[in-house]
């Protein structure tokens, strides 16, 4: 079994983190007394206890309200530099994170206030060893006409982001909804990726929208795409990315997805390992790659390939990321 040294010092990128999904909880305790917001606990323990999920929709009733503590430019600037520095120490050389503008525009915080505090953050991760960049990522059950709305909110400052993705509750908010955002996004220049869930009803047609009509560069998640061998194919020759994320996944599906995500990897799809959300599912990438290893019984040269691919699926410039590979 690869140990914790091999592990955290196997240069690594992340494409697969929510940063609202880093928020731990003596940060968000802090958070809550600086800014005077009543979050129901006082204590690490009281907020761990609430932690307690067995599905996404029992995630996402605790993830969201907990944004209310996020309300500064320095909350944000804080909430990323956290998390950057905790992913700089498991070996994280490269991050691509994830934010949710409007979890916070429809609670008041101006677009401004989000993308410019975790921008300064991202630049300062420089200082330590990390490059950084940002997606901004569209509520899928809210409206297209609200994901437009943001889209133009951000164009101000579209040097600031790397692409567009597609979060929470996949249920009824199927790619193709999102189809005329996303190819406004793509003009502007940004690339594109997309959630596509595990065990969602409807997933496999999701994901062929996403290779179809949307023409993703990446999916978040896909490890059904086993379900369609003529996909799997595609995402093959393509060199589309799946970032997986097994410890979440263990925790919404009760199971890993490590036989499926084996099975990619040998199939020689460009499969990753991810964290997602950190702080509610307790591992850091380092942790995730040791916990998959384990359960998938694979040894370094399988964690080799897989950090290997992170970099290949990543959008970082390919002189970049050939001083990677
Ligand atoms: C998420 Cl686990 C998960 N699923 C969907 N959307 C999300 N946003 C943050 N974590
Ligand atoms: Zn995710």
């Amino acid at each position: 079994e690869p140990t914790a040294a091999f592990v955290s010092g196997l240069p690594k990128a992340e494409l697969h983190v929510h940063l609202e999904g880093t928020l731990e909880p003596d940060l968000k305790l802090a958070l809550a007394t600086r800014n005077g917001v009543d979050i129901g606990q006082s204590t690490v323990e009281e907020v761990r206890a609430s932690y307690a999920f067995d599905s996404l929709a029992s995630f996402l009733a605790v993830y969201y309200p907990a944004m209310n503590v996020l309300i500064t430019e320095q909350d944000f600037y804080d909430l990323a530099t956290a998390y950057f520095r905790r992913a700089s120490a498991d070996g994280v050389r490269h991050v691509e994170a994830f934010f949710d503008p409007q979890a916070h525009t429809t609670r008041g915080v101006p677009f401004e206030t989000v993308i410019t505090g975790l921008h300064r953050a991202a630049a300062d991760a420089a200082g330590y060893g990390l490059s950084a960049e940002l997606i901004l990522c569209f509520l899928r059950d809210a409206s297209a006409e609200s994901a437009h709305e943001t889209l133009l909110a951000a164009l101000p400052y579209r040097d600031l982001i790397v692409g567009v993705g597609l979060d929470s509750d996949e249920r009824g908010n199927p790619p193709a909804k999102f189809a005329e955002v996303f190819r406004l996004a793509r003009e502007a220049g940004l690339r594109l990726t997309m959630h596509c869930d595990i065990d969602q009803v409807g997933s496999i047609e999701n994901i062929r929208q996403v290779l179809g009509e949307v023409r993703v560069d990446r999916i978040d998640h896909g490890t059904n795409i086993l379900e369609d061998p003529a996909l799997v194919a595609l995402v093959r020759e393509r060199r589309i990315g799946l970032t997986c994320c097994p410890v979440s996944n263990s925790f919404v599906t009760s199971d890993m997805k490590a036989r499926e995500i084996v099975e990619l990897l040998g199939l020689g799809v460009l499969v990753t390992l991810n964290s997602d959300d950190p702080a509610y599912f307790g591992a850091y990438v380092a942790d995730t790659y040791t916990a998959f290893a384990r359960q998938a019984g694979i040894g370094r040269d399988e964690l080799v390939q897989l950090a290997r691919n992170s970099f290949e699926a990543s959008w970082l410039s390919d002189a970049d990321r050939q001083g990677y590979l």
